[in-house]
């Protein structure tokens, strides 16, 4: 295929509430979507959308929103209207010569990847080869004001019918909120923290008491560079750890299982340069007996549909941060929320990732349109 234009609508979307993590409170999304118009060999023309998921600054990777953006206009996009076959399989490796900025290729290869199918008719679960109609679906809660406030809105997300709830989790705000949650709720639920790379070694023998509370894993405790420190720490609790941050790559990926650093792996495509990695991140943790689930970005209804055809590869054995559009939007900009029922969300079955843009709700969340001719 060949790329004719790429056009980025950065859009704004109101949260339904607050959402803190150890690093920054959110009260909006700002992102910006990709539409890319590719010409097939037969001489169609094929629009596909891909989502970006770099936050609005560097503070949960490197990368962030408006550097994102700069990347694709000034570098991936002039490689890759240069190039004679753009296809999904081929995007990678046009942009080999970009280091880093995962993010920034991955929302690029993410529109490439829907256009293609579409062209094809083919939905993105049947090119991965998913082998599940629904995945069960987790819901992540920020951290709270008070232990009463986490117990009440974990209580809210479980009535619900969530099927794994996972708390943010920060110095000050774990084993008491933690501890809270278990007792409320018994040990029966599904229950998993995360970190986002708040603690460091120094703090294992505080860590360690998170052991007695049966968690199925604690996300990222350590920083997104200490895969060494993880595999320590490892070592001195029972809980499994769970790499986010820190695995950039399938490289890291193999890094980290080999050392010990990680019992799970949570994959999220847009931290590791895209879908087509990430289906080598799970094949290669499934080949070492490494559980992996599907992490989120606070996606729009684009990314989540992406994300749950993702999900249902053999290898996703734990439930992923995958919940319905409306945990954080009144209004998503697919002209079908995604819905959580019964704890599951349903694998969109429509060519490409098999949702539709809707154009008013596009053009009212938009805050700036960028064409980027070839
Ligand atoms: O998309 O449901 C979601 C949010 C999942 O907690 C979530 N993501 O570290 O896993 C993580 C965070 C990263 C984004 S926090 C702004
Ligand atoms: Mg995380």
């Amino acid at each position: 295929m060949k790329l004719l234009s790429l056009r980025l609508h950065h859009i704004e979307m109101p949260l339904v509430s607050p959402f803190t993590t150890s690093f920054s409170t959110q009260t909006a999304k700002r992102t910006f979507l990709v539409e890319a118009q590719l010409e097939t060999a037969s001489g169609e023309v094929v629009t596909g959308w891909g989502e970006n998921v770099a936050l609005d600054s560097p503070v949960y990777s490197p990368e962030h929103l408006e550097g994102a953006a700069y990347v694709i206009e000034h570098w991936l996009a002039p490689m890759l209207f240069a190039a004679e076959d753009v296809t999904a399989e081929t995007v990678g490796h046009i942009l080999h010569k970009i280091i880093g900025n995962q993010m920034a290729k991955a929302a690029v290869e993410m529109a490439v990847l829907d256009a293609q199918l579409r062209a094809e008719g083919r939905s993105f679960a049947s090119y991965l080869g998913a082998v599940r109609d629904t995945v069960p679906s987790g819901v992540s809660v920020g951290i709270q004001e008070s232990v009463e406030a986490t117990v009440g809105v974990i209580g809210g997300y479980i009535d619900q019918g969530y099927a794994r709830i996972k708390l943010k989790i920060q110095p000050g705000a774990d084993v008491a909120h933690v501890a809270a949650v278990r007792r409320e709720f018994g040990d029966d639920l599904p229950f998993q923290v995360d970190a986002n790379a708040a603690y460091t070694l120094v703090d294992a023998a505080h860590l360690r008491r998170l052991d007695e509370y049966g968690l199925l894993l604690i996300e990222q405790p350590l920083g997104e560079a200490d895969i060494r420190q993880h595999a320590e720490l490892a070592k001195l609790m029972h809980t499994p750890i769970c790499l986010d941050e820190s695995v950039v790559s399938a490289e890291a990926a193999a890094d980290a299982i080999m050392l010990g650093a990680a019992a799970v792996i949570n994959i999220k495509p847009g931290r590791v340069g895209g879908y087509l990695e990430a289906r080598r991140i799970h094949d290669i943790a499934r080949a070492h007996g490494i559980a992996v689930w599907c992490g989120g970005m606070l996606e729009t209804g684009v990314g989540r549909a992406a994300n749950a055809a993702l999900a249902a590869l053999p290898g996703f054995t734990l439930p992923g941060d995958i919940s319905g559009s409306d945990r954080f939007y009144t209004e998503d900009i697919t002209t079908e929320p995604i819905r959580m029922h019964d704890g599951v969300v349903d694998v969109p079955t429509g060519p490409g990732f098999g949702v539709e843009v809707d154009p008013d709700r596009l053009a009212r969340f938009r805050t700036r349109l960028v064409d980027i001719p070839a």
